[in-house]
């Protein structure tokens, strides 16, 4: 069911009165829908998004249906470095808060890059750590990726609404690669930008991304690599896979750990980058190159 808030639920969830929330959804700053006898509505995405704009503090999660935030500890996201408590709730499997968390980073303004690139991938390589010492540490990291899996996808109900007619873009993970979250993450981070987002997940053989890209029209693909166990042949799978992708007008980025190993460099028509935020401006930049004929109003 969608989430939909009354002016009343927003203003209590956030801790202003109601008429300050009529004022700026009729200078525009809050856009709403209206019901059939003429009441405001908002769309959750929207709240989201306008809580993000203003940079409202939200007192009451429960309002908005972020029942989770509640289990956050006080005053997380206006810490300026939340990176210990996030590792901690994901160390001892505290699932809930762990979403909470993430909720309330991204509410209180930062952006997906900023979340995945810091934080997440902060605490999940202090995970990786642990199962050197201990056979409990890989315990750990099954359940965090998993907890992690979930705080994405609960992400996703509060991006700003999706648009049918956006440009494509496709990626996954290589055939050997099992890692599910670098993917997840850029399909985020790629919808948050403006594309329709289309992630094939962990353990894709290439040929299937170059299928994918080509029944979607992609106008970009993504390659996550964390595992090279074979460089020479990804090398030699990479080449094919942007030699195809190039004749149908296809951009490809790859990016993740294991991409160094692989020689980007020496691969033509390959666009390296190191990080989601990098991911982002690039999917940003060309989305601008879109002809406009071609672009969503
Ligand atoms: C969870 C985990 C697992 C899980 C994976 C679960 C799953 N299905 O996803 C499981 C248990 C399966 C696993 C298995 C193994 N793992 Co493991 N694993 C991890 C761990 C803890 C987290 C991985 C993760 O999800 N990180 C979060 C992501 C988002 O971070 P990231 O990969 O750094 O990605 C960032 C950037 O690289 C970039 N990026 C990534 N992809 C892309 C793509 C694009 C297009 C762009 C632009 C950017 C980009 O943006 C991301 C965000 O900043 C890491 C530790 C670590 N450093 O990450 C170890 C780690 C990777 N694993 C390791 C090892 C050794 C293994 C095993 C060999 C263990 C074993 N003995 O069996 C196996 C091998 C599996 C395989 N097939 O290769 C080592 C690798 C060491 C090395 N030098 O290669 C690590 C580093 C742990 C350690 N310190 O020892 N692992």
């Amino acid at each position: 069911v969608e989430n939909v808030l009354t002016v009343s639920k927003l203003a209590r969830a956030i801790g202003v009165s109601e008429s300050s929330l009529k004022r700026w959804s009729d200078d525009g700053t809050l856009r709403v829908t209206r019901t059939a006898g003429g009441h405001r509505r908002i769309p959750l995405p929207e709240a989201v998004r306008f809580i993000r704009q203003i940079g409202a503090h939200v007192v009451r999660p429960d309002l908005l249906g972020l029942v989770d935030m509640d289990s956050t500890p006080e005053g997380f996201s206006t810490r300026t470095n939340p990176d210990e408590a996030l590792y901690e709730a994901l160390e001892q499997g505290r699932a809930a808060e762990v979403r909470g968390m993430i909720q309330s980073l991204y509410l209180s303004g930062w952006s997906l890059p900023q979340i995945f690139d810091g934080p997440l991938r902060g605490a999940m390589a202090r995970l990786g750590e642990l199962w050197l010492h201990a056979e409990w540490g890989i315990v750990v990291e099954h359940r965090a990726t998993n907890i992690v899996i979930q705080a994405l996808g609960q992400l996703r109900s509060l991006l700003p609404p999706h648009n049918p007619a956006a440009p494509v873009a496709v990626g996954s993970a290589g055939d050997q690669d099992s890692y599910i979250l670098p993917s997840l993450m850029a399909s985020l981070v790629m919808a948050e930008v403006g594309f329709t987002d289309v992630n094939l997940g962990p353990m894709t053989p290439t040929w299937v991304l170059r299928n994918a890209c080509a029944y979607y029209r992609a106008r970009v693909a993504w390659l996550s690599m964390s595992v090279a166990a074979h460089p020479e042949r990804l090398h030699q799978d990479l080449e094919a896979l942007a030699l195809d992708l190039g004749t149908c007008g296809t951009r490809l980025v790859i990016g993740g750990r294991a991409t160094e190993s692989i020689r980007p460099a020496q691969v033509p028509g390959v666009i390296v980058a190191r990080s989601m935020g990098e991911l982002a401006s690039l999917g940003a930049g060309l989305l601008t190159q879109i002809p406009p004929h071609e672009q969503v109003p």
